[in-house]
């Protein structure tokens, strides 16, 4: 279905010959979704990839525990009904393995193969204004043209190392969660610290625990989180989802998070009715407790807005956390304060509070002081030194941004993203910027992103892209712009749809709004207003003729 051979520059004529038609990259989710999209439309594409292999984020995280949060059935492409048939998952929510197959399947599956370039990282994308065209750099020098770029660098790609004091002449292994190597870290029998207890943390704290002589959890602010109930599938729920899968599909892309939630498993939500908890009796709230465990405190509807509220929700969680862990200081330590329920992004696990009950797992609680410094043998903080083998970094991401700041992606009037975006990300539509003309970006800032399951998103957003490029091929345009004044719009719009919400919270910090990364400005990232509403906004700017971009 490719045009080999064809011009699709739209100039018949004049220098710079382009490579290709679009440029992507990232192998990940989008990145490969992108090709197999493109592709049909006749374009020519090239996917260039950082890692040795496909998968984005299922190819990076694979440290132990490593699992998706959405369930399987569901956290998959609905491109192709026969895909969806014959794809079995083993398990409600899939682990890092299986979904990296599934994504490596999709990548043999589609010939996608032919078109990706491993092992290639690109370190600037610099528009030329005189032939309306990408310059794609390699680390390794090369220079790829294209009409279009495509970043599909995903919004949790660009791992978050804090500058730790002395970490570097560490005599152990030091290793991140997000960078985890292929052939994996000898754990068994070593003393392990691991920094962070955001998702990754709490992943692999359970796994890390079984195998280690002894675990040292370090951690700065304690995390909610719920038992993901976890179980495999039978071959009978799976028969029943497949049986129903364009409903269901239809369903996702009609829901705010992208998922139709029909799969079962979702078994750490609840359902929320009008009950408030502020009008609630201590018996009213021990009966939610009795029924939901953790869980019993996202029941009431008046918590999502109500710090009050959300303060006696949050009571609840603490009072699962005191009847979990039998250490009550230990119970204290690891109980959320001072940051509202619903701030952070949920995170659910697998015994994790279960495993502070084991004798070779102990706590160090950074709340009152840091890290003072990583020495040859350990970590030092005020309240001692630990001795180490192996410390595991789980300090998260600099996300939504990380991954398009640290290229030097130069627009036109060579202004430079990185500096256009210091005190914000700018996008229209969570897809373009303005001064970047032919460039567009997948889940980016602006989008519904992590707020949203991504399969189910990236059909539906590089979908909206990929015609937006055929709109564009078919009628000879070479250049595709958002006007600023559309993208300040959009901006606003974004913030407003935060406000008010737990999210942006004034004692709210997480990687949603940039404060996991010193000095990032605090700016809530995706958009908050839901899939649904999202897609009706692009879907009514390309019903309006792309109205907010600049197309010639
Ligand atoms: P997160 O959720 O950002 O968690 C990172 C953790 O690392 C979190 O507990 C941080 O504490 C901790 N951290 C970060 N920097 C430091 C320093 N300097 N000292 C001590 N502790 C630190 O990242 P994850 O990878 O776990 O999860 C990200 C998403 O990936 C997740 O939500 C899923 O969607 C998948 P903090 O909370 O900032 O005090």
């Amino acid at each position: 279905m490719a045009s080999h051979g064809r011009s699709v520059t739209g100039r018949p004529a004049g220098p710079p010959a382009l490579d290709f038609d679009v440029v992507v990259v990232g192998a990940g989710m989008s990145g490969l979704y992108a090709l197999k999209v493109l592709r049909e439309q006749g374009l020519r594409v090239v996917v260039v990839e950082k890692a040795p292999g496909v998968g984005g984020t299922w190819y990076w995280n694979r440290y132990p525990g490593a699992r998706c949060d959405v369930p399987s059935l569901e956290y998959s492409f609905g491109f192709d009904p026969d895909l969806e048939q014959e794809w079995v998952w083993t398990e409600h929510f899939a682990s890092q393995p299986e979904i990296e197959r599934y994504l490596n399947h999709i990548a043999d599956r589609y010939d996608l193969r032919r078109d990706i370039r491993l092992n290639t990282a690109v370190c600037s994308a610099t528009f030329d204004e005189a032939s309306d065209s990408w310059a794609v750099e390699t680390e390794a020098g090369d220079r790829l043209r294209a009409r279009f770029c495509i970043m599909a660098t995903g919004g949790l790609s660009a791992p978050n190392r804090p500058p730790f004091p002395g970490i570097d002449r560490f005599g152990g292994t030091v290793v991140q969660t997000s960078l985890w190597p292929e052939q994996g870290v000898e754990l068994e029998g070593r003393r392990i610290g691991i920094i962070g207890t955001g998702s990754s943390g709490v992943q692999s704290i359970p796994e890390l625990a079984r195998v280690a002589a002894h675990l040292t959890v370090f951690q700065r602010t304690p995390t909610f989180t719920w038992p993901s109930h976890n179980k495999l599938l039978t071959a009978g729920e799976q028969a029943a989802v497949k049986k129903r899968y364009r409903e269901i599909r239809r369903e996702q892309a009609r829901s705010p998070s992208g998922t139709a939630g029909t799969t079962g498993a979702l078994s750490f939500q609840v359902p929320i009715d009008d009950r408030e908890i502020l009008a609630s009796t201590p018996e009213e709230r021990e009966a939610v407790l009795g029924e939901f465990g953790f869980s019993a405190c996202r029941v009431w509807v008046d918590t999502a807005r109500d710090l009050e509220a959300n303060e006696m929700a949050v009571e609840l969680f603490r009072e699962m956390v005191r009847r979990t862990v039998k250490d009550p200081e230990l119970a204290e330590a690891l109980s959320p304060r001072g940051y509202p329920l619903g701030c952070k992004r949920p995170v659910i696990d697998a015994g994790y509070f279960d495993t502070f009950n084991r004798d070779n797992v102990s706590l160090v609680d950074l709340r009152e002081d840091g890290i003072e410094e990583i020495t040859s043998t350990g970590i030092r903080t005020a309240q001692g030194h630990v001795e180490l083998d192996v410390i595991v970094l789980a300090t998260g991401f600099d996300a939504m941004t990380g991954a398009l700041t640290r290229m030097d992606i130069r627009g036109r009037d060579g202004r430079l993203l990185r500096d256009d975006w210091a005190d914000r990300p700018r996008t229209y539509l969570g897809v373009s910027m303005a001064g970047y003309p032919n460039l567009f970006v997948s889940v980016g800032p602006g989008s519904p992103s992590v707020l949203a399951s991504y399969p189910t998103q990236i059909e539906l957003q590089l979908g909206w892209i990929a015609a937006l490029l055929r709109h564009a091929f078919e009628k000879g345009f070479t250049f595709v712009e958002a006007d600023a004044a559309y993208q300040d719009a959009w901006c606003d719009h974004v913030d407003a749809v935060a406000e008010g919400t737990m999210f942006t919270a004034p004692s709210c910090n997480s990687w949603y709004n940039g404060q996991n990364v010193e000095g990032k400005p605090r700016v809530f990232l995706p958009y908050a207003g839901g899939l649904t509403v999202y897609m009706e906004r692009c879907n009514a700017a390309a019903g309006n003729g792309y109205e907010g971009f600049s197309i010639r």
